[in-house]
């Protein structure tokens, strides 16, 4: 059997989709690619993945707990949340499987186009200032975060839990979010409450908050153990999967082909536009191919507000006839940059495949 956006060792394939990846990719979904003139995406265009089912969540007595190795254990109730100091950022998220059908043999999952991705406006509490509250004992080194849902993968019966090392709890931008784009989170996002670690691929982010836990030893469940991790063989323990990788997209310009998405584009001056990010760094420059990657040019990039949301950028493209493969290319700050193929970063999970969005296009005469 397959298993959500964490493929089982072995289970690496070629097409055809098979019915389990389709079913996945109705639940779940991509944002739009046209969405990206929004730098603030509208949350029901916003990428959704869920490995279970949304949990159903009984208000008059959630609270989220924090205890294990702690001083005082905190029971907080959403009142007891909001009451609390808020911040507000802008925060880029994607999946860790993003790219994933562009990987060849791919891992039978969530069949991932370049879509898991979308940038919105979080509010939240910080949690350094919860842990603080809560006061870490002297021996821990990770905190456990435990969602409300549950389910099967690879037969191992697991409610969606994820840790974070102390570094990485207490950077203040990783918050508590109770809503999202001036709203509660819908229930398919979290509700009421989700860790949001900017910078990081979606997985660590974990949705329908329960409890968190102070520890003492590395965490080694199944979401962070063994699934997320960059392997090329079954049998090795390969390497976690933690900051996103550069990646920029562009709105497809002109209009599609209803089956292929191949694009019509008017002859004449116009502007490519799109967004880029970088969990590592900032973006410190785009390029846009025309000719399927032979040559790049440029693009102009845009103010970035927030750190970890998303920075738009513009080129401009004089379409004569013809056709034509666009392609766009992200470098951050620290030098990373996106490969021309999908098969340089291939690994069986089909994680982390940032390769350059390529979309082909007929400019038609004048
Ligand atoms: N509790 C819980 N948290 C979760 C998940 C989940 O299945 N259960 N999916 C994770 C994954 S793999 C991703 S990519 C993001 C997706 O967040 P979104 O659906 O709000 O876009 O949530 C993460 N948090
Ligand atoms: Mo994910």
């Amino acid at each position: 059997m397959s298993s959500l956006d964490t493929a089982e060792p072995g289970s690496a394939t070629t097409p055809p989709l098979t019915p389990e990846e389709l079913g996945l990719a109705t639940r779940n979904h991509g944002f739009l690619l046209e969405a990206l003139r929004y730098s603030v995406t509208p949350v029901g265009l916003h990428y959704l993945l869920t490995h279970y089912d949304v949990p159903q969540v009984d208000m008059s007595t959630w609270a989220l707990e924090i205890g294990g190795l702690v001083e005082r254990p905190l029971r907080l109730t959403m009142d007891d949340l909001r009451s609390r100091p808020s911040v507000t950022r802008a925060v880029t998220m994607e999946c860790a499987g993003n790219g994933r059908m562009n990987m060849s043999p791919r891992a039978i999952s969530q069949p991932w186009g370049v879509e898991a991705v979308g940038n919105a406006e979080w509010t939240g509490v910080r949690l350094s200032s919860l842990l603080e509250e809560a006061g870490l004992r002297d021996e821990v080194v990770e905190v456990l975060f435990t969602g409300l849902d549950k389910g099967v993968e690879n037969n191992v019966k697991q409610l969606y839990e994820r840790s974070l090392t102390l570094d990485e709890a207490f950077r203040e931008e990783v918050m508590l979010a109770y809503a999202v784009n001036g709203g509660p989170l819908p229930p398919q996002h979290g509700f009421p409450l989700r860790l949001l670690v900017p910078g990081w691929y979606g997985m660590t982010s974990v949705k329908w908050l329960a409890s968190i836990e102070a520890i003492d030893t590395p965490y080694d469940g199944y979401q962070q153990s063994y699934a997320y991790r960059l392997r090329q063989e079954a049998d090795e323990p390969g390497e976690a999967l933690n900051r996103m990788r550069p990646r920029s997209l562009m709105i497809p310009p002109g209009v599609p082909d209803f089956m292929t998405r191949h694009r019509s584009v008017p002859p004449g001056p116009t502007t490519l536009e799109g967004r880029a990010w970088s969990g590592f760094a900032p973006i410190a420059r785009v390029e846009v191919s025309t000719d399927g990657g032979e040559t790049w040019a440029d693009a102009e990039l845009g103010p970035q507000p927030d750190r970890y949301a998303w920075v738009g950028w513009t080129a401009p493209w004089d379409a004569k006839p013809g056709e034509y493969e666009l392609c766009v290319r992200a470098t951050d700050a620290d030098g990373n940059c996106q490969p021309l193929d999908a098969e340089a970063d291939w690994n069986l999970g089909g994680y982390a495949c940032n390769a350059v969005h390529r979309v082909t296009a007929t400019v038609d005469p004048a």
